[in-house]
């Protein structure tokens, strides 16, 4: 038994779907052309694929199969080809082992028209809006592209092919994002307030033994963003004193440092001046930020240290210059008038 000119042995078939053709009738397909090797379609359009099977006379001449992308296109009855989505796929023509391709294109449905749900938005620096469009025809998936001044706000992303979009507010003014597509086109003004908000301390200076430990209470005052912001925490002298992300402090060796509250995405910062020192180290008195010399800068952290309500025992040591026990404006001001070389001794 032969079929398709092939000999085949003790197969089982059924006779209405296979044709058998004897070796010596079979003639085989040489080509297939198709009279366009593209075709460019709107969504609902059909076309009939125009296909010229060589030779004439082949034995399968009429019996082609398509292959296709059935998201895309849907065949007809009659033969024809209707696109139903937007998309490049090939279609193919295969019949005897010999293939044509047609490139099929399925144009989007055009955009005619946008309107965005709100007319306006308005946001301080730092802020995210989210903008959402509705476009028409409703059918449309076509993508909606977005214009904007990116010194005045950063796209973070645009979804559902367009119709939202999420801007963070990175400038202080008025703006405009534009949606788009080819003519349809929607406006959508943004006003941009300044970034108000501040990081505030419950107190800016600090006196601490090696080893002690101070966790800094920093507030973020007049927040208006909606996002979470944190506060990041430096040293300016981690031989004297450490930070961690929370805001504890670590007193390490004898000195003086700065430890800074930023606030992410400002450049507020608050800042709390930290002395440390051991009973066992003793310095000038008067020089209240322990470096070899007394100034103003001593005097000013003696007025500091005058609202401070239990320094450590050794810096009371050092600011108290007239030795009354405690820390008060009259030291401060002798330690400028010492500074100066008004006076040249404290007692
Ligand atoms: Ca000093
Ligand atoms: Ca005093």
């Amino acid at each position: 038994m032969k079929i398709n000119g092939v000999e085949v042995e003790n197969i089982d078939y059924d006779s209405d779907k296979v044709s058998f053709v004897d070796l010596e009738d079979y003639v085989p397909i040489k080509s297939i052309k198709a009279k366009n090797s593209s075709v460019t379609l709107d969504i609902g359009d059909s076309f009939t694929p125009e296909v010229t099977v060589s030779p004439a006379n082949a034995t399968y001449h009429d019996y082609v199969e398509y292959s296709y992308d059935s998201s895309m296109l849907k065949q007809n009855e009659d033969g024809s080809f209707t696109a139903i989505q937007s998309g490049r796929t090939n279609m193919c023509i295969n019949s005897d082992g010999v293939s044509e391709c047609v490139y099929v294109t399925v144009n989007e449905i055009p955009v005619k028209e946008i309107t965005s749900e709100s007319k306006k938005y308005s946001g301080t620096v730092g802020n995210i809006v989210t903008i959402k469009v509705n476009a028409k025809p409703l059918d449309s998936i076509a993508t909606i592209n977005w214009s904007y001044n990116d010194e005045a706000v950063r796209l973070i992303e645009s979804t559902d092919n367009g119709r939202t979009c999420v801007f963070e507010l990175t400038k202080t003014g008025s703006t405009t994002v534009t949606a788009y597509y080819n003519n349809a086109r929607c406006e959508i003004p943004i006003e941009i307030f300044k970034d108000e908000a501040y990081v505030e301390l419950s107190q800016d200076i600090v006196t601490m033994y090696p080893d002690e430990t101070y966790t800094a209470d920093a507030q973020i005052r007049n927040e208006t963003s909606n996002q979470k912001r944190n506060i990041q925490w430096t040293s300016s002298n981690t031989a004297v004193a450490t930070v961690n992300s929370d805001g504890t402090i670590t007193a390490v060796g004898n000195g003086y440092a700065v430890i800074s509250a930023s606030l992410e995405k400002s450049n507020q910062k608050a800042s709390i001046i930290v002395l440390v020192n051991s009973s066992a180290t003793s310095y000038e008195l008067g020089d209240v930020n322990m470096d070899g010399k007394v100034t103003a800068v001593d005097a000013m952290l003696a007025l500091k240290l005058a609202l401070l309500d239990n320094p450590t025992d050794v810096i009371l040591g050092l600011a108290d210059v007239n030795g009354d026990g405690k820390i008060t404006a009259v030291d401060a001001m002798r330690i400028l008038q010492y500074a100066t070389g008004e006076i040249t001794q404290f007692k």
